[in-house]
């Protein structure tokens, strides 16, 4: 097989057992690998029902073949476990050092399960585990604690650390490398930190096999050209995703006041223009030429990593107005190894929670000291910290029906940065989403402010179903960054023409739009098995943007149509094959060859 190396690596850390697992070719081909590889063997590997801070669960660190071979933005990799925030599939991406190790070590995925008895990490070089000690690393930062192993095992490694957040259990905790680059909102920190995990470090010499070099060569470099030729490229070199901080402001979709507005007077005291006046370096992930992170002194002249979720959800949904002083949370929120998107709702949440006196402490919108305390009480899980630590959704459940009215999440995990009062299409992007509330697999929103803004249309279904076929299917499994699409318009085109030449299999975009409905049909199943009592609800976005319409800005009055919405819910499900339940059909099962998963969803909900 070229491209693959058809095998993975099993680790048990209860038994400190590993093995290697090989994986028909078969596998390959139909989930191609990140994400697609991932939601699989969890669903082979996890047993049902399993708590995922136990033992049992499994984590996948999974690249794809086109990860970390010279191609635009290809540094990328998937973690991937059952997650403690919303009990379904989990998963996030990570531009690292660890993916270009990773793919260098003979193996496509590693697979974690079992946990140790003391802290300790892993060192995997090639075909060689180590267990470590690192009981000198739990408590410290995820910056410490990779510089200090940076210290034993040299820069040319691959990092991947939890922080506070993920020792105690934050169920948003995330996976940090290379001090700012974060991965795996739905707690897959947690999910380490259960495991008494502190860190992985990955060592590789070895090359993946690429099947037509002359022709890889060839169009990587046409595509890297290209990236550089475009348009947009200047911009986007300057401002990142900060660029997104007065775009969403001037289409009032920027998060304000935990999601109750979408405009904020103070947008450019947290705008991508001063951030460029703030800027001091810019970093990124291994092969890319588009190099977005982009890096400022905050409050306490510390290195701080800005993109635009970090931004929004630090600043203009908790009101906190100063750059810097956002960037001061945003480079604590890497220390601890929490996902900003969450904290900076549950922050948001509890402000307005005490607000209306549901909760007995009181904290202004925007009060820097108050914010810097409960992050880092969070990440600790101290006093009240510990509240805010179970996440949005729990929160509510414990203060009673009015707070779940302004409860911002789906399934569990909080909605990203765009406010979707105006925007319904988006509001269907976050409530279908394979994670919970995550932009990632669908940013429809951009498409829905160029065409029909208010509209609830099949059009804009058909074309939802397609994003999440690119960038939740395609990228995800390919596993590389999507942003040269996205940002600066590579054609899609390139993709397949890699993929034939990396693998030496014939692939067309429509092939892998094939792979990408299975793997959300399978991510569909997975979250069916785990979650019994299935429904539609479980698909809608956050109540408030049904109730309260805006008050602000150039929608004043405007909010979802719960009907309307409905009809196009129903369009996605026929699209996808999925009954009115959102349950996959068995005649899409039997087509995307999901047969396996038939018994247990028969036996689970019966199936149409
Ligand atoms: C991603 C989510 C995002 S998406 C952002 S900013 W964005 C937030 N970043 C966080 C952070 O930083 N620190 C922190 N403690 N928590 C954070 N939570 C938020 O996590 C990221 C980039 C970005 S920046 C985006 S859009 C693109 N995302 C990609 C994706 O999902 N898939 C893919 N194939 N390519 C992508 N390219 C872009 O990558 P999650 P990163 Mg990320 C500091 O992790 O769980 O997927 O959530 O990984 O290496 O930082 O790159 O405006
Ligand atoms: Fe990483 Fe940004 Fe490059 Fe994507 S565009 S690979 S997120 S540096």
């Amino acid at each position: 097989m070229h491209g693959w190396w058809g095998k993975v690596l099993y680790v048990d850390l209860t038994t400190k057992r590993v093995k290697e697992i090989k994986l028909d070719a078969k596998y390959y081909l139909e989930y191609i690998g990140g994400r697609g590889l991932a939601a699989r063997l969890l669903w082979d590997l996890n047993p049902p029902g399993v708590d995922p801070l136990s033992p049992y669960n499994h984590v996948v660190i999974a690249a794809g073949p086109l990860s970390s071979l010279p191609l635009p933005s290809s540094g990328k990799l998937v973690i991937a476990s059952k997650s403690p925030l919303t009990n379904g599939y989990g998963d996030g991406n990570i531009g690292t050092m660890a993916s270009y190790y990773l793919r260098r070590t003979g193996y496509d995925a590693v697979i974690i399960t079992g946990a140790l008895r003391k802290p300790g990490y892993l060192y995997i070089e090639n075909s060689k585990v180590d267990f470590h000690d690192a009981e000198d690393l739990w408590g410290k930062s995820a910056f410490e604690a990779e510089d200090k192993l940076m210290s034993v095992h040299g820069k040319n490694a691959g990092y991947l650390v939890i922080g506070p957040g993920g020792e105690s259990e934050v169920r948003y905790a995330t996976v940090v490398s290379q001090r700012g680059r974060s991965g795996g909102r739905p707690g897959m920190g947690a999910v380490l930190g259960s495991k008494k995990l502190k860190a992985i470090v990955i060592k590789g010499t070895l090359e993946p096999s690429i099947a037509n070099r002359e022709e890889f060569r060839k169009v990587s470099e046409e595509a890297f050209k290209k990236v550089l030729s475009s348009d947009g490229y200047n911009f986007w070199i300057r401002q990142g995703t900060m660029g997104t901080i007065v775009w969403s402001q001037q289409n009032s979709c920027l998060p304000t006041m935990n999601f109750r507005e979408g405009v904020w007077e103070y947008y450019e005291s947290i705008s991508g223009d001063l951030m460029e006046k703030l800027k001091v370096e810019r970093r990124g992930c291994p092969y890319c030429n588009m190099q977005c992170g982009n890096v400022v002194l905050d409050f306490s002249l510390e290195k701080s990593e800005l993109d635009y979720e970090n931004v929004a959800m630090l600043g203009s949904n908790i009101l906190l107005s100063d750059l810097r002083r956002v960037a001061e949370i945003n480079r604590i929120a890497d220390e601890m190894g929490v996902d900003t998107i969450s904290l900076g709702n549950a922050l948001g949440f509890y402000m307005e929670a005490s607000e209306r006196k549901l909760v007995e402490e009181r904290v202004e919108w925007g009060d820097f000291r108050e914010v810097k305390r409960l992050t880092l009480d969070t990440a600790h899980r101290r006093g009240v910290g510990a509240f805010l630590a179970e996440g949005v959704m729990r929160m509510a459940r414990s203060l009673g029906k009015e707070a779940e009215e302004f409860a911002i999440h789906v399934k569990g995990l909080e909605v990203s940065a765009y406010d979707c009062h105006a925007a319904p299409a988006m509001a269907l992007a976050y409530g279908t989403s394979p994670i919970g509330a995550h932009h990632k697999d669908a940013w429809i929103i951009s498409y829905e402010v160029r065409t029909d803004r208010l509209g609830y249309t099949r059009e804009k279904v058909e074309r939802l179903v397609f994003l999440q076929d690119m960038r939740g299917g395609m990228y995800e499994s390919l596993t590389t960054c999507r942003l040269p699409w996205v940002e600066v318009g590579l054609d899609l085109e390139y993709y397949p023409r890699l993929l034939s030449a990396v693998t030496g299999v014939a692939w067309t975009l429509n092939d892998i739009r094939v792979v990408a409905s299975r793997i959300y049909t399978l991510i569909r199943a997975y979250w069916i098995r785990e979650h019994r009592d299935w429904s539609r609800e479980k698909d809608y976005p956050p109540v408030r943007w049904f109730k309260q319409p805006l008050t602000k800005g150039p929608f004043t009055g405007v909010k979802l149509d719960f009907n309307e919405f409905n009809k196009m819910l129903d369009w996605y499900y026929e699209m996808r094959g999925w009954d009115t339940r959102g349950i996959p059909k068995e005649e899409t099962l039997r087509k995307l060859n999901l047969d396996f998963t038939i018994p247990v969803l028969q036996e689970v909900v019966g199936l149409k």
